[in-house]
């Protein structure tokens, strides 16, 4: 009943009132697609060693989602290999017929993802080449009218919300490479239109702006009318406290972020921080579809999702599917890996949250990560070997606590020695790439 409800208001203060839903907070693991035409070519230079690849200028950037914006760079990289494998005649355009997502089957992405644990979803509606994932009124740039001709985020909305996840829209609100004199009035005005289309349409439960920048041009909250946008969205969610919103809107007058919260990329955050944050990357050094992508192995990919959980954050992890509508086998085998480690560990991640220490350390030099759940202590031990016994430094268990091994109903046997917590393990554990110790009552 929106009459007899506070609306929100397109200012700072009303908008700061907004709280972050608990859902979300619970939720530690979200799924991301880029997808679009840019999968076509689905190229990007990869960087081998090179780690600070993020930080690249255009045409030379790892991201396959700016394909389209790179190949305009005489000499780039992506320039030269458009040429050579393409021709300099073939437009961005031309591959808008090979996006055809023709063996696309939204339901079988949807189960995959709820069963490796992800708890939601958030699709790439419309990135920086315009191209939107949704019938709009505003362009004929969309997969409707062109392409795989369907409702890409209308399908997946359902497919996802069938399955009890949460649905997240990303839109790229203040870049787009066809209005070049950036910020761009007209461009502004056509980001509103769209976003309230995908707002009214499809009710997402999270919006996830992006304000990506040119370095000498940053982008402001009051330029994009961003506050306009939020308290919109807010407003006309069936119940706002269950929305919510990401940080990339524009910079505030005031210097802050708007948004419910912080959405690091590529980088975790090191100390257990006051806010609540989402780290996002891919699962290789790209977010669009790349065939030589370079992926995580397994073992990164669990480390670095138990250690965003210990410090607070969610991991909003990202697949980047074929033009087809198929997912890269890498892929799979990564996110099937991820799936089998929650399968016994979840009951460490899910709902829980920092303890006093994220961080710890056994005595043959493993790391661990701590999460704390009502009066329980989780110690996810990561690269999990099958020892005998696992001693955990600067741990000290009260009398009487009680160690289980999760995956297992197993209590395990447990001295104290000095300053460490010495743990016997059944020699073989259940996940070859962490395991996770429920410690009752917490330890100190
Ligand atoms: C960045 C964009 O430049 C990337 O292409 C990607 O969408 C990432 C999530 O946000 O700002």
């Amino acid at each position: 009943n929106l009459m007899s409800r506070v609306l929100y208001q397109p200012t700072w203060e009303s908008l700061n009132e907004h709280k972050l839903p608990k859902w979300f907070m619970d939720a530690k693991l979200g799924i991301f697609i880029h997808w679009g035409v840019y999968s076509v070519p689905a190229w990007a230079p990869t960087y081998g060693e090179k780690k600070e690849y993020y930080n690249e200028t255009i045409g030379h950037h790892p991201y396959a989602e700016l394909y389209g914006y790179g190949m305009m760079y005489k000499n780039t990289p992506v320039w030269k290999y458009h040429v050579d494998t393409y021709g300099a005649d073939f437009q961005y355009e031309d591959f808008i017929p090979r996006f055809t997502a023709d063996q696309w089957n939204p339901h079988g992405w949807a189960s995959l993802f709820k069963n490796i644990g992800a708890k939601y979803v958030v699709l790439v509606t419309k990135h920086s080449d315009g191209y939107c994932m949704w019938p709009t009124k505003q362009s004929h740039l969309n997969s409707m009218d062109t392409g795989p001709h369907r409702d890409i985020t209308g399908e997946l909305t359902k497919a996802v919300t069938a399955e009890g996840m949460k649905m997240g829209l990303y839109y790229s609100l203040t870049f787009n490479w066809y209005y070049p004199n950036f910020p761009h009035i007209l461009y502004r005005d056509l980001s509103h239109k769209q976003m309230k289309e995908l707002i009214d349409s499809y009710k997402p439960d999270l919006l996830w702006s992006d304000d990506y920048w040119k370095p000498h041009e940053k982008s402001y909250a009051a330029t994009w009318q961003s506050k306009e946008l939020i308290s919109y969205f807010y407003n006309q969610a069936a119940n706002p406290d269950e929305v919510l919103v990401n940080d990339r809107w524009g910079q505030e007058e005031n210097g802050m972020q708007l948004g419910d919260f912080s959405t690091p990329e590529y980088s975790a955050i090191k100390n257990i921080p006051s806010f609540y944050w989402e780290m996002t990357r891919g699962l290789g050094i790209s977010f669009g579809y790349n065939q030589n992508d370079e992926y995580m192995t397994p073992q990164e990919l669990i480390n670095m999702f138990v250690d965003v959980v210990s410090k607070n954050g969610n991991l909003l992890l990202n697949v980047g599917p074929k033009a087809d509508g198929t997912l890269d086998a890498v892929q799979v085998d990564r996110l099937l890996a991820l799936g089998a480690f929650m399968h016994v560990n979840s009951e460490a991640i899910y709902g829980t949250r920092a303890w006093v220490d994220s961080e710890g350390e056994t005595a043959d030099g493993s790391a661990v990560r701590f999460t704390t759940k009502d009066d329980h202590v989780f110690a996810t031990v990561l690269g999990a070997d099958s020892s005998a016994e696992v001693t955990i430094k600067g741990l000290f268990a009260q009398p009487g606590t009680t160690i289980t091994l999760l995956g297992t109903n197993q209590e395990l046997a447990w001295t104290q020695q000095a300053s460490d917590l010495s743990i016997e393990l059944p020699g073989q554990v259940p996940n070859p790439h962490a395991y996770s110790l429920k410690i009752t009552p917490e330890p100190f």
